[in-house]
């Protein structure tokens, strides 16, 4: 079985009638995404909210109720994905292009579980370029100030052209190599104007449950 899969689907498991559940982005939160709809075919009852376009249209496909952030005041659990996962349960997220949202949802979300293969665990963040979504006016100079942070910022591309996110901003990849103090680094990120949020989740997870390719299951918390 797909260890991203068994995962994801260990997680779906703490979801319960009534929750609104916040729905991740990504290959390892789409098992979750399929899982929960199988669980509403078979009786259970929540609604959904959606970190991406990409996942409000998956969700719409398979028949989970979506509700308008207007209408909550809370969200119960948020399955997600991420890039990296260290022995602090710090995050790297954001491969995906989806940070800002993603943040959103994990922060207002009364518990946030992260969904990961063995791949995903280091034991320092920063071998993953950290994503880092920026407003487009001026990036140059927003480029700059990130550059003194020792890092190389590179804006992400997609098909010769910069990616734009869902909130209509850049994304830049910036390689640190090691990421020594996450908490002191997304500080010093998010101080730089233009900087709107960065891919550093730290502290953040309820638990990380790690699938392996032979099929067991790992829960970190
Ligand atoms: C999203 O999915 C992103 O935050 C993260 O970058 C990505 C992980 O992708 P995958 O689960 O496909 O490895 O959660």
């Amino acid at each position: 079985m797909n260890p991203k899969q068994v995962a994801a689907e260990k997680a779906v498991e703490f979801v319960e009638d009534g929750m609104i559940v916040g729905l991740g982005t990504g290959s390892t939160a789409f098992w979750a995404t399929q899982k929960i709809a199988q669980r509403i075919s078979e009786g259970l009852t929540i609604r959904a909210v959606a970190s991406s376009a990409s996942t409000e249209a998956l969700a719409g496909q398979l028949g989970i109720p979506l509700v308008p952030f207007s209408g909550i005041d809370h969200i119960d659990i948020t399955i997600d994905g991420a890039d990296e996962v260290d022995d602090q349960l710090n995050l790297i997220k954001g491969g995906g292009g989806a940070l800002l949202r993603e943040k959103i949802l994990a922060r207002n979300s009364s518990r946030f579980y992260v969904v990961v293969d063995e791949t995903k665990r280091v034991h320092r963040l920063g071998r993953f370029p950290l994503p880092v979504e920026i407003v487009p006016f001026a990036s140059n100079l927003t480029i700059h100030r990130l550059q003194e942070l020792n890092c190389e910022p590179v804006v992400r591309m997609v098909q010769g052209s910069p990616f734009i996110t869902d909130n209509g901003n850049l994304i830049v990849d910036c390689s640190f190599k090691e990421i020594l103090n996450p908490v002191e680094l997304q500080q010093q990120i998010n101080l730089i104007p233009g900087v709107v949020e960065n891919g550093l989740f730290v502290g953040m997870p309820t638990a990380v449950v790690v699938g392996y390719g032979d099929g067991t299951i790992q829960i970190l918390e």
